[in-house]
């Protein structure tokens, strides 16, 4: 889809080129040239929005050339290939968040109380970055613009392993949603290392769906045990947690046992 765009917008750019070359050539440089050796056409650079004095215009480690070729975003850092082989949604800027929601207050023994928040209905989220099984850092942004399956789970759960027995199978239903499992403890409570969710990838089959690991240090206390990611997705402390996000990352169904993703 991209690369006939592309195609399109080159033999456009070619033909106004030989009536008013100045006009058309992208900073004084020659339409036909390739300032910057990332296999894009310094006039396809300027038709995409990409610079032509840079192979990566975005800086996240993809090249421009390569990111038209994988139907990635070569203007939006989270957009690029993983090893994993995921659903990267396609969006012309990050979302913009609105974070969790209040959700209550905890009061401890001392009588201190604390704000907890949660992500609910209609929140945004911000992004999270996490070690999945291939041993990369997947960016939740990378997933703009599809609909994703968030599933909260720890190793110790059985019901998260019962769960988890159904996920693959459920994405081969759902070609056009991205799943990821993220893993906040292994089966003795501790921060899940890469040999953990590697096991749990294999012993379910996972393909497409990515195990992510929180990769979060333990809370010591009450404030860093509510800013952690299995606490901010997660309302009420009972696992697993599904959360449905749509195609703009706003959340449509938050810990309400859905197990299916909802049609959009
Ligand atoms: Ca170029
Ligand atoms: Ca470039
Ligand atoms: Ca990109």
């Amino acid at each position: 889809m991209a690369l006939k765009h592309l195609t399109i917008l080159a033999l456009m750019l070619t033909v106004g080129c030989t009536q008013d070359e100045e006009d058309e050539g992208p900073k004084g440089l020659d339409p036909a040239g390739d300032e910057d050796g990332d296999g894009l056409q310094n006039a396809d650079e300027e038709s995409l929005g990409t610079d032509p004095n840079n192979p990566d215009s975005d800086e996240d480690g993809f090249d421009d050339a390569q990111e038209v070729l994988e139907g990635t975003n070569p203007n939006y850092e989270y957009s690029h290939s993983y090893t994993g082989e995921y659903n990267i949604g396609w969006c012309d800027t990050p979302p913009e968040p609105t974070g969790p929601t209040l959700e209550g207050e905890y009061v401890d023994e001392a009588g201190n109380s604390l704000a907890t928040w949660a992500l609910q209905n209609g929140d945004v989220p911000d992004n999270f970055t996490m070690l999945d099984q291939h041993g990369e850092m997947v960016d939740l942004y990378s997933f703009c613009g599809t609909q994703i399956m968030v599933v909260v789970s720890a190793g110790w759960c059985g019901p998260c392993r019962a769960e988890a027995e159904t996920l693959q199978a459920l994405a081969e239903e759902n070609p056009d949603i991205q799943i990821l499992q993220m893993l906040f403890q292994n089966n003795s409570g501790e921060t899940p290392d890469l040999d953990f969710i590697q096991g749990w990838a294999d012993d379910y089959g996972f393909v497409n769906v990515a195990a992510l690991s929180t990769n979060e240090e333990p809370a010591t206390t009450a404030e860093e045990y509510f800013a952690l990611q299995s606490s901010i997705w997660d309302i009420d402390g009972y696992i697993p947690t599904v959360y449905h996000l749509d195609t703009n990352m706003t959340i449509i169904s938050a810990d309400e046992g859905q197990t299916e993703p909802p049609s959009l």
